[in-house]
């Protein structure tokens, strides 16, 4: 194995966490390269459940672990996270992890914006985690955010601190909302300075060594490229680019190094927050799949919305991410199905598409086609061997990678990670 890049193919939740968990164990250090503390990454390892949300999934297993650039850092998230690690056994120390020196800072005032605005959208609302994601990446790209450098320096700091509160207060006045006292805002960062700058480092050096010695680098993705802020159902979607491509720039690495990219996919699709859902089964059928697949969030515990595969999306997913193979999850949910519904299509004002339109309204509006599949009611739970699935389960799995114009490379039937069928 080379290096390899573990990105969503769907909205998310797919099961990176496990897959990112099984591949560790080959990788040399792992790598997050964009998003934040919204995501949420499961692992289960000799029974004991692990829910990261900032720390790359190494960390678990003692892995050299980095938070690229790309990632936006809220520093109390962060020390909360290593400490309830810690709580369960896992030591995390400057030696384990590295922070990027240059990634941007998530503040307390841009989740209170991130929650302020949620609450006045009514019906609009992105149904977004209120983790201040998309003001802190707002700040990053309009050239006003704290980074993790910054809280070195007390005077670079008091002065970023000054220009990033002329433009948010001047908008909190507007609004009638208090204002963010700077002071305030200075003492709590000089406090948590001291905790996180042990971690800071050059990390794209500790990357450049790694490509050097010939060691394997696991870029680990959140989210899902439908959630991608270019690629995805914008503007339901999160704040950064999800997408493999990511994983150079939000590393600090050539896009050569990237290695082979491995969407992970649900056997099914769910989705958490609003935005157009095509194959969304808001019914009985809906139902059972979210109970079966226990289908809740992670880092918010909303109830995930769940609906048939849509092979229209995965395949968009595949080609504009580059992907080589696929990781196919939780195949287990769908047993006991009589038949089983994949989307191959859309119909959109009289026509028959094969891709997901950028509009907005035609995003909502497209209707899936589908092609029925025959079910299965053998358990397909823990299956170990592509032997041990019933013909049916099978067939279910080929017609995806017919679909999708990409190889099903993992087949994953538990959170267990011994249950994972490598198909080639
Ligand atoms: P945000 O907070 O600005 O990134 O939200 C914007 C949209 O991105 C979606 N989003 C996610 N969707 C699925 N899983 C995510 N992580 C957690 C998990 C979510 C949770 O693993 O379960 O616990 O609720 C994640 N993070 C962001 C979000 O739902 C919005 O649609
Ligand atoms: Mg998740």
């Amino acid at each position: 194995m080379g290096n390899v890049a573990v990105v969503g193919a769907q909205w998310g939740d797919e099961g990176k966490g496990k897959v990112v968990d099984w591949l560790s164990e080959r990788a040399d250090v792992v790598v997050r390269f964009q998003g934040g503390h919204n995501a949420g990454h499961t692992l289960v390892i000799d029974g004991v459940t692990y829910k990261l949300s900032l720390l790359p999934s190494g960390v678990v297993r003692g892995k050299p672990s980095i938070i690229g650039n790309g990632v936006v850092v809220d520093p109390w998230a962060l020390l909360a996270e290593i400490d309830r690690i810690a709580g369960q056994g896992v030591n995390i120390t400057p030696d384990i992890l590295k922070l990027a020196e240059n990634a941007a800072l998530i503040l307390p005032l841009h989740g209170h914006i991130d929650r302020a605005r949620e609450e006045a959208s009514g019906s609009s609302k992105i149904g977004t985690t209120g983790r201040g994601i998309g003001p802190a990446y707002e700040d990053k790209v309009a050239r006003r955010a704290i980074r993790v450098c910054d809280l070195d320096d007390d005077s670079v700091l008091e002065m970023k601190i000054e220009r990033l509160l002329a433009h948010h207060n001047a908008l909190l006045r507007g609004l009638g909302m208090a204002e963010v006292d700077g002071h305030d805002l200075l003492v709590q960062l000089k406090e948590v300075a001291p905790r996180i700058l042990p971690f800071a480092d050059v990390v794209w050096r500790r990357l450049e060594e790694a490509r050097r010695t010939g060691q394997r680098i696991l870029f680990e993705g959140a989210q899902g490229a439908m959630l991608d802020v270019d690629h995805g159902t914008y503007p339901f979607v999160t704040s950064s680019n999800t997408v493999s491509g990511q994983a150079a720039s939000g590393s600090g690495i050539g896009p050569g190094q990237v290695g082979y990219v491995l969407g992970i996919c649900k056997a099914y699709t769910t989705r958490v927050g609003a935005g157009p859902f095509p194959t969304e089964q808001a019914n009985d059928i809906g139902n059972r799949i979210g109970d079966r697949g226990h289908e809740f969030g992670t880092v918010t515990g909303r109830r995930r919305r769940c609906g048939w595969f849509d092979a229209v999306c995965v395949r968009q997913a595949v080609k504009v991410g580059g992907i080589n193979g696929i990781a196919l999850t939780k195949l287990d949910v769908l047993d006991g199905f009589d038949e089983l519904k994949i989307c191959t299509g859309y119909k959109s004002e009289g026509q028959v598409i094969q891709h997901l339109p950028a509009s907005m309204s035609r995003q909502a509006t497209v209707e899936p086609i589908y092609e029925t599949i025959e079910g299965w009611h053998e358990s397909t739970q823990g299956a170990r061997s592509w032997v041990q699935l019933p013909a049916a389960a099978i067939k279910y799995v080929r017609r995806i990678e017919e679909l999708i114009e990409a190889p099903v490379a993992l087949l994953s039937t538990s959170p267990e990670r011994e249950d994972t069928i490598l198909v080639r």
